[in-house]
């Protein structure tokens, strides 16, 4: 056997060996894999990221939505896409919930969905769409690339009152670290996910407690700043930190100066439970990156509805 033949033999091998143990390693948690579209759909990945990457060109804020919609989605009733779900006369879906009223974005999915119900019918499930828009938004806006197993099926059951899962922005370290540990974060996860919040906006409803005078949290001259926000009125906007449309570290940096829109984001660094964490990622970007890749992996596989317990929705917006 010639010494090249030999050679490419050992590196098909390798290879070989790394595809079976990636695969067996995920189907072991779940039954998601990263090449479960390898046959049914080659071209799922392109044609997700080409629409996303066109509609963030047209609309960057809509980056922090749909990594917000993929949040949303994992929360509650697992990520099966049930955030996706219009309501009906006799259902009230989560879409109805105020956690959901400033979601927006929906219609880059459904123009995903549309390709690739043309491409490969019936194949591509919505809760996989909005996991991989998630994750191409995460990286358009300049933080890191993640790759993500798929097969996630869509769920059937979309109700307003399970929005109440969802952590509110009223709540302090001890709430959150338990919100999150009741899905199995640790602590350094969940100030990690929070790190979302480098991208996008809040409503002054949202934060508009915070200005009565009580909120020792509040560096004095920030408070000033969410005032003049909402002397526009409940709605209007605040970003989160400075780079509102780069995923950077600047929410950790502004975290440590008080200046934290939400009150669960400035308890974060408050709280001696996770000061530490957010000093670490303030310090270091890739140390935040590489725990935010890793979180968000985890978070995307949460309570995942696999073969006969769910569908493949045709439209996004409605069950089968
Ligand atoms: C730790 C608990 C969390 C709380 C209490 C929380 C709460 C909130 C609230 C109240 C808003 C503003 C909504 C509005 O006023 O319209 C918001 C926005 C946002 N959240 Fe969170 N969130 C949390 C965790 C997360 C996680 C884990 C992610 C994603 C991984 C995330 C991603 C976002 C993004 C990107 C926005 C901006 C949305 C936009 O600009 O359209 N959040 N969050
Ligand atoms: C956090 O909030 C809970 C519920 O309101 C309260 O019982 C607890 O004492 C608070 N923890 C801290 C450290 O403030
Ligand atoms: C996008 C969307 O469906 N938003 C809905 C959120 O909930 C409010 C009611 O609280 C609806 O009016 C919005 O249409």
């Amino acid at each position: 056997m010639s010494l090249l033949m030999s050679m490419s033999m050992s590196m098909n091998l390798v290879s070989i060996i790394v595809l079976v143990s990636v695969s067996v390693t995920f189907r072991g948690v779940n039954g998601l894999s990263m090449g479960y579209y390898l046959m049914s759909c080659p071209f799922v990945d392109p044609i997700v990221k080409n629409t996303v990457n066109r509609a963030l060109q047209n609309d960057p804020t809509l980056a922090a939505s749909l990594i917000r919609m993929h949040f949303h989605d994992c929360f509650v009733e697992g990520c099966d896409g049930s955030v996706l779900i219009d309501s009906t006369r006799d259902n009230r879906a989560e879409k109805d919930s105020p956690a959901n009223e400033s979601l927006r974005g929906y219609e880059v999915i459904d123009d995903i969905k549309e390709q690739l119900e043309n491409q490969c019918p019936g194949v591509v499930s919505c809760a996989d769409i909005v996991a991989m828009a998630a994750r191409d938004a995460v990286f358009w806006a300049g933080g890191p690339f993640y790759d993500i197993p798929k097969g996630r099926k869509d769920g059937t059951r979309s109700r307003i009152e399970d929005t109440a899962n969802l952590p509110s922005p009223f709540f302090n370290a001890s709430q959150l670290i338990n919100t999150f540990a009741r899905r199995g974060f640790t602590a350094q996860q969940m100030v990690a996910l929070s790190g979302a919040h480098t991208l996008g906006v809040a409503r002054c409803v949202s934060f508009k407690d915070r200005l009565d005078g009580t909120d020792t949290l509040l560096s004095p001259n920030f408070g000033r700043t969410l005032s003049r926000t909402c002397s526009n009125g409940d709605n209007a906007i605040q970003t989160f930190d400075a780079t509102a449309d780069s995923f950077d570290n600047v929410y950790y940096n502004a975290l440590s100066r008080g200046a934290g829109v939400l009150f669960s984001d400035q308890t974060l660094f408050a709280s001696p439970r996770t000061r530490g964490i957010v000093n670490a990622y303030a310090m270091n970007q890739a140390l935040f990156f590489l725990d935010f890749q890793q979180a968000i992996i985890k978070m995307g596989m949460l309570d995942v509805k696999e073969g006969r317990w769910g569908q493949v929705r045709r439209n996004c917006r409605r069950v089968n």
